[in-house]
């Protein structure tokens, strides 16, 4: 899937215009914290390809890839525990920090508090264990969700530049708790020697994605709404609310392309192509050429507008991601496709599928891995 290509000890895109770029330490061992997600699995398949030693941590198995597609080694981790991510960084020279408590509107805005303590304890200790493990390289997976809020209200000229993380004010705790791992990440460079590289991802969609279950980004659940609706299109707020979104590809090429760079503030990765909810559902509708009407029903809405500039990302590494919406979109909608057929296939109920729906995660313990009593539930009992 990626369109990296290994020359030497060089990545070279397959578009000449872009420069190489030099593969730090090939062959060294580097630990991606949350490899077993959406990104972080892509990630680990890219940097696996390009000959670097690939241990992943994560507190589950990654649903889609087998573990050697994307990982030597897979260690079954919290990382809420510095210890475990002691453990899990033990002898890297690189360290990806991709593990997040996260999802989409549905999942974001009705889970702070545990999002939160989940993503704070994980963000300090993925750093934390670089510096104590030595890591010459740390990069730190931000969001376009630090933005300040304000700069976000109108749906016509939503660029957000890096320097407008500043003053903050981010529309959800997500986006705070994102912002200060930054600074964390940028100090740790300075007084550590650590190179400290950090990307703010717009919106990622792709195959491999969450696409259904509450957490899920309107990619994919427009997508899914589009395969399965047969009277309307349900959609949160009144469609004209606007995004850019980024294909993994770009995404995993980006990723690369920073943490090998010597730019040390952080960056955009997203597109510049934006798009309202509105045609956003029309688009994926059209790959089947259906024509339903949308329905526009309450729901969780974030900001108003957003874009991604990326001014600064084409001065400081001369690329940006560059996957039209309706090319990397189309590629998602037939993955997607073959999902609801597999799960049509096995019997399971697919008569929600074309709902929105919002999670409410009542305990911070995920897939028991974790030991009772180590962390409050939502309502605040252990
Ligand atoms: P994802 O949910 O698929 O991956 C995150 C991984 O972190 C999951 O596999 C999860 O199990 C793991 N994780 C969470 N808490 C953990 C813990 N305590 N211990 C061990 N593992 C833990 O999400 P993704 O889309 O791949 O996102 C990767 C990173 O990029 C996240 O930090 C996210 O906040 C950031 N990001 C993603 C997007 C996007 O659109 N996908 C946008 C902005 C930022
Ligand atoms: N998820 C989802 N599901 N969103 C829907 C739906 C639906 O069924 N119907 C309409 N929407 C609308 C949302 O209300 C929101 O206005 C817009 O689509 C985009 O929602 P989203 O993809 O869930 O999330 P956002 O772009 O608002 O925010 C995401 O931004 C990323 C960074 O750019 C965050 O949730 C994070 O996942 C991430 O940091």
């Amino acid at each position: 899937m990626s369109k990296l290509k290994l020359t030497g000890e060089k990545v070279c895109n397959s578009d000449p215009k872009h420069p190489e770029v030099p593969l730090h330490d090939l062959g060294c061992k580097v630990c991606i914290c949350g490899g077993g997600g959406f990104i972080g699995s892509w990630l680990g398949k890219a940097l696996k390809d390009l000959g670097y030693h690939v241990i992943v941590a994560d507190w589950k198995h990654n649903e889609y890839f087998k573990q050697e597609e994307y990982c030597h080694e897979f260690r079954l981790l919290d990382l809420r525990k510095l210890e475990n991510c002691i453990e899990a960084t033990k002898g890297c020279t690189h360290v990806y920090a991709l593990a997040a408590d996260m999802g989409g509107m549905g999942f974001i805005e009705s889970n702070q508090s545990v999002l939160l303590y989940n993503n704070t304890m994980v963000s300090f200790n993925c750093l934390e264990s670089a510096r104590v493990n030595g890591a010459k390289r740390f990069f730190y997976s931000s969001t376009a969700c630090v933005y300040n809020e304000d700069r976000q209200l109108d749906v016509t000229d939503p660029k957000l530049k890096e320097e407008y993380a500043w003053p903050a004010k981010p529309q959800d705790s997500y986006g705070l708790e994102k912002l200060y791992a930054e600074e964390m990440a940028l100090t740790y460079g300075k007084d550590f020697g650590i190179a400290a590289r950090i990307a703010r991802f717009h919106n990622i969609y792709g195959p491999n994605g969450t696409w259904q279950g509450g957490r899920e980004k309107a990619p994919a659940a427009f997508c899914r709404k589009a395969i399965t609706s047969t009277v309307e299109f349900e959609m949160w707020g009144d469609g004209i609310q606007t995004r850019s979104f980024v294909f993994v590809e770009d995404c995993v090429e980006g990723v690369i392309r920073i943490m090998m760079s010597d730019c040390d503030v952080p960056l955009n990765l997203g597109t510049e192509e934006m798009i309202s909810m509105n045609d956003f559902a029309k688009l994926v509708m059209s790959y089947e050429s259906k024509d339903l009407p949308i329905k526009h029903i309450p729901g969780p809405q974030g900001v108003r507008g957003r874009n991604s500039d990326n001014t600064l990302i084409r001065e400081k590494i001369g690329w940006e991601a560059g996957t039209p919406l309706a090319v990397g979109i189309k590629t998602t909608y037939f993955w997607i496709k073959e999902q609801v057929e597999k799960m049509k296939a096995s019997g399971k109920d697919t008569a929600t599928l074309s709902q929105s729906k919002i999670v409410v995660q009542d305990t911070a313990v995920l897939d028991g891995v974790l030991e009772k009593g180590f962390v409050r539930a939502a309502d605040g009992t252990e």
